[in-house]
C-alpha cells in the first residue's frame, strides 16, 4: 500500500533489479504449464544474438536491435519487420532499453481470420519495467496493431493452456503487486488474454479455462502450503482466484479464519497519494476486488454479510 511518487520511484528501481529473476520465477512456477502445443514459431534476441528471423506459412518476421542516441545516452530499440509473401507489410518499434531483450512469435490466436497473429514482446528494462506486449493481426486485409500494455517480468510468450490449437497470452494480474505486501511477497492470480475478432480480450473468467485455473490454484497451494496462515497477500490472491471460478463465498470464509488481523491497509488516497482512510484486511480486500472487477455488486453484498 505504498503509493507516494517517491516511493514508487524507489520501488521502480528495485523492480528493475528483481523483475527479471522474480518475474520469470513467478510465471514459471505458478502459471506456465507447457501444453501440448500446436505450432508456434519463436525467436528471441539478446546481447549475444541481436537479430533473428522466423517464418510460418506466407509470413516472415525479422527481429533486431537498433542503437539510438538519446539524451540519456546510447539506448537500444527492439524492432520487427513483417513480410507477407516477401513484401514488407509493417515495421514496428518496441520498447527502448539499455540492452536488447525481445521476443517475437507467430501463432494462431484468433480463428476469425485466415492468418496467424504475430506476438511481439520487448523488455523495457528502464524506469518503466516490464514486457511491452504488441500483437499484430490481419483484419479485412490490413495488418493492425493491438497494444497489449506492459506486464511484469520479461517476455513470456504465448501458450495454449486449453489445448485447442489457439494460443493465449498468460500473465499475472499486476494490480496485486505491492497492494497487500511488498513486491517480492505479493501473490497474484493469473490473467488470460485472447484475441477475438481482432480485439484483445481478458478471457480469464471464460469457462474453457476453468480446468487450467483449478490446476494452477492447486500449484499455488503446493507452493504456499507452509505459508498461508496470516499471509494476507496469499489470501488476496486466493479469494480473487476463487472468484474467477465463481467460488468466492467459500474462499472468503476460509480467508476470515486465516488472515492477519494486525495489518491495516489504505483504502482511500488523496491526489498526492496520502492515505485518507485505512481498513482491516477483509474490508480492504473487498474494496479492491470490487474495484478491479473480481466481484460484482451482488457478490460483494453477499460477502459483506459473512461474519
Ligand atoms: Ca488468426
Ligand atoms: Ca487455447
Amino acid at each position: 500500500m505504498v503509493k507516494s511518487p517517491q516511493e514508487l520511484m524507489m520501488l521502480s528501481t528495485m523492480f528493475k533489479k528483481i523483475t527479471r529473476g522474480l518475474g520469470f520465477f513467478l510465471l514459471a512456477n505458478l502459471l506456465y504449464s507447457p501444453a501440448i502445443t500446436a505450432e508456434v514459431v519463436s525467436a528471441r534476441i539478446d546481447d549475444e544474438n541481436p537479430e533473428a528471423t522466423i517464418s510460418k506459412n506466407d509470413i516472415t518476421v525479422d527481429i533486431y536491435a537498433q542503437e539510438k542516441t538519446t539524451k540519456e545516452g546510447k539506448v537500444v530499440v527492439s524492432k520487427i519487420s513483417v513480410f507477407e509473401r516477401g513484401n514488407k507489410v509493417i515495421e514496428l518499434e518496441g520498447a527502448q532499453s539499455f540492452f536488447p531483450l525481445a521476443q517475437v512469435q507467430i501463432a494462431e490466436m484468433d480463428k476469425s481470420n485466415k492468418t496467424p497473429e504475430i506476438i511481439f514482446e520487448s523488455y523495457t528494462g528502464g524506469a518503466h519495467c516490464c514486457a511491452k506486449l504488441v500483437i499484430l493481426t490481419k483484419q479485412n486485409d490490413k495488418w493492425r496493431v493491438i497494444e497489449g500494455g506492459n506486464f511484469d517480468g520479461g517476455p513470456v510468450g504465448v501458450s495454449d493452456i486449453d489445448n485447442n490449437g489457439i494460443y493465449e497470452y498468460v500473465t499475472i494480474d499486476n494490480r496485486f503487486l505491492y497492494t497487500f505486501a511488498s513486491y517480492a511477497e505479493s501473490v497474484a492470480p493469473p490473467q488470460i488474454w485472447t484475441v477475438q475478432y481482432g480485439k484483445l480480450v481478458n478471457a480469464t473468467k471464460q469457462p474453457q479455462y476453468r480446468f487450467w485455473l483449478r490446476n494452477e490454484l492447486n500449484k499455488l497451494w503446493q507452493n504456499y502450503k507452509n505459508n498461508t496462515k496470516g499471509n494476507n497477500a496469499f489470501w488476496a490472491a486466493y479469494v480473487a482466484w476463487k472468484a474467477l471460478l465463481g467460488e468466492e463465498i467459500a474462499a472468503w470464509q476460509m480467508m476470515l479464519k486465516n488472515y492477519n488481523i494486525n495489518e491495516d491497509y489504505c483504502v482511500r488516497y488523496s491526489k498526492n497519494y496520502d492515505c485518507l482512510a485505512k481498513a482491516k484486511f477483509p474490508q480492504a480486500l473487498l474494496t479492491f476486488l470490487k474495484e478491479n472487477g473480481y466481484l460484482n455488486n451482488e457478490a460483494a453484498r453477499r460477502i459483506s454479510t459473512i461474519k
